[in-house]
């Protein structure tokens, strides 16, 4: 009897020792003020970006998410392994989360590092709906630091996500504020000549592409921590001290270029996974990505952590500082770049599948060497008729072929251009999450 309750008990107590944590996420209309503009948008817990969820590695744990809009929501934990119906888009993988409803999330922590989460339903993400994930891991980490800071990056516009969504579908370029002048027209003229100026021109309009594409949506005021670079989001620390910077890029379409002038950065985790540290001055975030850095500032000075949108239209700033108001230099924002030729061909493995429309009738494509990895999988409405095997090495040439030949080429084009399906980009809630994991 005596060791039937015996085990009895150790049974009971069995489940009980695998970690359980419990956690409880509100996701609620909030108000973001960045500093330049203040708006409504989405937040958890009351907040835009929602809280630091800290995780242990090897614990089970049970979210409780309870939807207090008025609209259906959905959270896709970022990175995350995990079941199918613990996560994804309503209507597809789960059911999704009615207004007023609460949805438990249930699942084991299975790896370690830095992570996030945001809402998989419609423009919530881009409006705000966005966190982060911290998971301990079970053993000790490969390097050593004395204090942490989560710094999640994100590009907060005026605009609503699907009002910029509607502006884009209508004009691509809507948003763009360094497109090419006349200006820059005739500054090229005086350097490369009128006939190279106008041949480079006209092949970027026979490409239906702008060599100011860099960004889709500029405009925006970059946020760090849910701070604008005025706000100035501080962390604190002790000259000598490691800090490791838990970088994470929760942007709807922006990719910064980040650097912290006077200090260096080493690289220890990308996406969650340890790497070989390597030492950076400067490094590029692209969307939905996460990078850990270390840093070690023996100074007793403020420092300032810029992040410079690649299109260099905007940024966010924070700063690592001994002491709460202080401040240092914030850089200028550099040139913008422009595309090239070579960026054009250096389309390997480029996903075309939503360029429905697209006419290549005009490209003389004698090999199809250099599109190596090309998804057409999708391209309705295509005109290959023309396209004897690609060879971008031809749009170079572009360039350089005599202005007869591109005046033909030119009135080939049709006058009323099958364009605007050519240019739609991703819809957001998938762009923001590049790796579906
Ligand atoms: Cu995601």
């Amino acid at each position: 009897m005596k060791t039937r309750l015996f085990t009895g008990l150790l049974s009971l107590l069995i489940p009980a020792m695998v970690m359980a944590g419990e956690y409880n996420l509100t996701v609620d209309r909030v108000e973001i003020d960045t500093g330049d503009f203040v708006k409504e948008g989405i937040g958890y817990n009351g907040k835009s970006p929602g809280p630091v969820m800290r995780f242990k590695e090897g614990e089970n744990v049970k979210i409780n998410v309870t939807n207090n809009l008025d609209e259906m929501t959905s959270i896709h934990w970022h990175g995350l392994i995990l079941p199918f119906d613990q996560d994804g888009v309503p209507g597809i993988s789960f059911p999704g989360i009615k207004p007023g409803e609460t949805f438990t999330y249930e699942f084991p922590i299975q790896q370690a590092g830095t992570y996030w989460f945001h809402s998989h339903s419609g423009f919530q993400e881009p409006d705000g709906a966005y966190g982060s994930i911290v998971i301990e891991p079970e053993g000790r980490e490969p390097f050593r630091y004395d204090r942490e800071y989560v710094v999640q990056l994100t590009d907060k516009h005026p605009h609503s996500g699907d009002r910029i969504m509607r502006n884009l579908k209508m004009m691509p370029d809507y948003y763009n504020r360094e497109q090419q002048t006349v200006g820059e027209f005739f500054s090229d003229v005086s350097k490369n000549g009128l006939m190279n100026t106008v041949s480079d021109r006209m092949a970027w309009g026979g490409m239906r592409m702008m060599k100011a594409d860099v960004e889709d949506l500029q405009g925006f005021t970059g946020l760090i921590n849910g701070k604008g670079p005025d706000q100035n989001w501080t962390g604190l620390f002790e000259p000598g001290e490691r800090i490791r910077l838990r970088f994470i890029n929760s942007s709807a379409m922006t990719y910064f270029d980040i650097r912290i002038p006077g200090l260096d950065m080493t690289v220890v985790q990308a996406d969650g996974n340890n790497v070989q540290p390597v030492s950076v001055d400067e490094f590029r975030i692209g969307v939905a990505e996460t990078y850990d850095v270390i840093v070690r500032p023996k100074d007793e000075q403020a420092y300032t952590i810029f992040a410079e949108s690649m299109g260099r239209s905007g940024y966010a700033r924070a700063t690592l500082a001994p002491e709460e108001g202080m401040e240092a230099a914030v850089p200028q924002l550099r040139e913008p770049a422009r595309l090239t030729m070579a960026d054009m061909s250096g389309m390997h493995g480029m996903d075309h599948g939503s360029m429905a429309g697209m006419d290549h009738g005009d490209m003389d494509m004698s090999s199809s060497e250099g599109m190596g990895g090309m998804d057409h999988s999708s391209m309705e409405g295509m005109d290959h008729s023309n396209m004897q095997g690609m060879d971008h090495s031809t749009w170079k040439a572009w360039i350089t072929v005599p202005w007869r030949w591109v005046k033909k080429k030119v009135q080939a084009i049709p006058s009323t251009p099958r364009v605007v399906a050519s240019y739609l980009p991703q819809p957001m809630a998938v762009s923001s999450c590049p790796t579906l994991t």
